[in-house]
């Protein structure tokens, strides 16, 4: 699908519910909240469900947004590149997404119709131009939730998804009312006491190894109970091995609330992080990408992912 096919879709439908994937993001936040209120400005019903609650810092997206929690007649998913990411809203809509509009090169397809643009640095960028293919006025609002999306996904327009487009709409989004500075300062400026405690602890268990390529840091649950931190407070972490001068693979490695591992990878070119996470299953983009490890300790997992590195970095010469 493209956009003129999934605008004419969407216009055929009167009564919709956006899911978004687990865990959220700003992008996958930032699309339903400003398809949701696309939508409902052109007359239609349209609501938004997450599998996880919706993180402090982002509530901000769905304010005014009251809650229209009936059977909707269709389903579509934004930025949700497997239909296990859904989590728990996997068993109820799993089967049922009837489109879905995402970004990742590693979508895997759970829908008979899908709009994936991976060369979009984010599914808010493929929003704008479908609001706008609608016919929705981008109100500031709007305009506030798809810069929310573009500047989480590219870390404000440091990371190599950015394209001249990118920027290209996240001017028009400026000159339809987002606040630029306001939100780059409360998304990256801003971090709570208990974030800062806890990005101190995982900082102290960096690692440094295959001779400077690489770089792990670790997450035990004990961080989040010791500073009250969130899982969201500990999203930047996963930055920090990549930032060593030199690392071309940064591993973090975390023990999620359930107690399941998982690791997120940040890769520098020539590296492919998308292509490390697959050996474990996992997926994402080149330069930022996941995997879990259902029956693992941090150790095991630790050392697996290590072995990984080093036969990945020999395997391109490193
Ligand atoms: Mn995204």
């Amino acid at each position: 699908m493209n956009c003129e096919e999934t605008c004419v879709l969407l216009q055929s439908w009167d009564d919709l519910l956006i899911l978004c994937h687990a865990s959220p993001d700003g992008d996958t936040l930032g699309s339903a909240a400003a398809l949701v209120r696309g939508l409902r400005a052109m007359g239609k019903r349209a609501s938004f469900a997450c599998g996880d609650p919706v993180p402090a810092k982002y509530a901000y997206l769905f304010e005014g947004l009251e809650d229209l929690s009936d059977a909707p007649a269709h389903i579509v998913s934004v930025d949700v590149a497997d239909a296990k990411l859904l989590g728990d809203l996997e068993a109820p809509y799993g089967q049922r997404v009837e489109l879905a509009i995402d970004h990742h090169g590693t979508h895997v397809p759970f829908s008979p119709r899908c709009w994936n643009e991976p060369d979009s640095a984010a599914t808010c960028e493929l929003i704008y131009q479908l609001l706008k293919a609608m016919g929705a006025a981008i109100t500031p609002d709007i305009a506030r939730c798809l810069f929310t999306g573009i500047i989480t996904d590219t870390g404000c327009f440091r990371y190599s998804n950015v394209t001249p487009r990118t920027h290209r709409i996240a001017a028009e989004l400026m000159e339809l009312g987002a606040p630029a500075d306001e939100l780059a300062r409360r998304l990256f400026e801003t971090k709570s006491r208990a974030q800062a405690e806890a990005e101190r602890m995982v900082l102290e268990t960096m690692e440094i190894f295959c001779d400077g390529k690489a770089a792990m840091v670790q997450v035990p649950a004990r961080i989040r109970q010791e500073t009250g931190a969130q899982d969201s407070d500990l999203e930047g972490v996963a930055s920090f091995p990549r930032q060593v001068e030199g690392v071309v693979l940064g591993v973090t490695v975390k023990e999620k609330a359930d107690g399941e591992i998982h690791a997120s990878v940040r890769a520098n070119p020539p590296a492919d992080a998308a292509a490390l996470c697959g050996q474990f299953g996992g997926g994402g983009h080149t330069g930022a990408a996941g995997c879990s490890f259902p029956d693992d300790t941090m150790e095991g997992a630790a050392r697996k992912l290590k072995a990984a590195c080093a036969a990945y970095l020999e395997a391109l010469g490193l």
